[in-house]
């Protein structure tokens, strides 16, 4: 007979920051966990998953996964969008899950099994100024790191995206409203070429250099930064311009050959086909948790390998373990993978998500714990409630509100 989903329950959390998870039981005593984390929306994802999506999964067979994402996306009606995509996301990560359990097999196998022994990742070093940002990379690669984010501050500005006074970062913060940055966008593209020449000159050619202009620049400005920072051979520059203006990158392409990244905030193939097909980009960067889950990445995956276009998933200490352990197994089975990016997680959340992904020598590996490897301890779970927290804003120095 087969199984059917008797319970679908969301778990609020907030072990050193906060996560979203949909557990899902079944009548034959499994239970799949799913991520559906939207830094700084979380109450939104978790009210569309327990309000609008629950009621409907009672009574389904789990092992429909691609019924289910269909019946969720086009019977939503109001499809796309964050939330949607978050949710049905944590439905399609916990079906794998279950799928996996059931099969007494770790997702990867179900995936096609392993095309690589091992998950290329990345993580962030950053610091105001340039002597600590050098002791910040040498400290990750004496973790093993083969590729390492470089952010650094800005002469003339007090804070900006990616650097934390202290070394680690973290920047959704704890309160009722965002905190608000400033932000000159002169001033940074006098600064930033100087910071990633002379860290290319410290770590040598082999290090991989990544860095994030976190969606703030203009086409020209991008085309400009790129081209300038060609000396430094980076492994990729990170959304040069806001995401919804497609056309820009059309623009940076033509003048720089430095390998551009996009995509993190982007939750369907939709947002993504016209970047993949135009070659326009080199690393699509949507995440299981945000872009439909495992069912959906594995489309745009196959859609971008057709061009050459390398998948680089998200991950931020913004999405959990759970959909951070569902990414590593698409990861090591998807052919045209290129890097999984690697925050980092509070030692709190390890322990609310024991999985069995790990990390050795700069690399990632799924682990072959049945379904996607990773549980969460609800005990321990209830004693970090959900605590408002938001991403900062951004003004420019006139006052002006801009990119974030
Ligand atoms: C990255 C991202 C993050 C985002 C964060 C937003 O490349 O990892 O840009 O740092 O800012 O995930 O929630
Ligand atoms: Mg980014």
């Amino acid at each position: 007979m087969t199984d059917r989903i008797i319970a679908a329950d969301v778990i609020l959390t907030s072990p050193g920051r906060n996560y979203v998870t949909l557990k899902l039981r079944t009548a034959d005593g499994l239970t799949g966990y799913g991520d559906a984390t939207v830094n700084g929306r979380e109450l939104a994802a978790a009210s569309y998953l327990r309000d609008h999506v629950a009621p409907l999964l009672i009574g389904l067979d789990p092992a429909r996964i691609e019924d289910t994402w269909q019946y969720l996306y086009r019977g939503a009606y109001w499809r796309r969008g964050p939330i949607t995509m978050a949710a049905i996301s944590a439905v399609d990560l916990a079906l794998w899950d279950i799928k996996g359990k059931t099969a007494g097999l770790p997702v990867y196998q179900l995936l096609g099994g392993a095309v690589r022994d091992r998950v290329l990742s990345y993580t962030h070093a950053s610091a105001w100024e340039l002597p600590e940002l050098l002791d910040a990379i040498d400290a990750r690669r004496a973790d093993g790191f083969k590729a390492v984010r470089a952010q650094s501050g800005v002469p003339g500005l007090e804070t900006v995206y990616g650097v934390h006074a202290g070394g680690g970062y973290e920047p959704a913060k704890r309160g009722a409203v965002p905190v608000t940055e400033s932000w000159d966008t002169d001033a940074y593209l006098r600064h930033v070429p100087d910071v990633l020449n002379a860290v290319r000159e410290h770590v040598g050619p082999e290090l991989a250099l990544l860095h994030d202009a976190h969606h703030r620049l203009t086409p020209q400005q991008a085309a400009r930064l790129g081209r300038s920072l060609e000396p430094a051979n980076l492994f990729w520059l990170e959304d040069v311009t806001p995401a919804e203006n497609q056309e820009a990158l059309r623009l940076v392409r033509q003048h720089t050959t430095t390998p551009l990244a996009i995509g993190e905030v982007f939750n369907s193939i939709y947002d993504c086909k016209d970047l993949i097909t135009g070659q326009l980009i080199d690393y699509i960067r949507v995440a299981v948790a945000h872009a439909g889950g495992i069912s959906h990445l594995r489309n745009i995956f196959a859609l971008a390998d057709l061009y050459q276009v390398k998948a680089a998933p998200h991950g931020p200490s913004d999405v959990s373990p759970v959909s951070f352990g569902a990414s590593v197994h698409v990861g090591l089975s998807t052919i045209n993978f290129g890097i999984q990016e690697y925050m980092g997680y509070d030692a709190l959340a390890h322990e609310v998500f024991p999985h069995s992904w790990s990390f050795a020598d700069g690399y990632l590996h799924p682990g072959d714990a049945p379904g996607l490897g990773v549980e969460v301890d609800e005990a321990l779970a209830a004693k970090f409630p959900y605590e408002p927290a938001y991403l900062p804003v951004a003004r420019r120095l006139d006052g002006s509100m801009t990119d974030w």
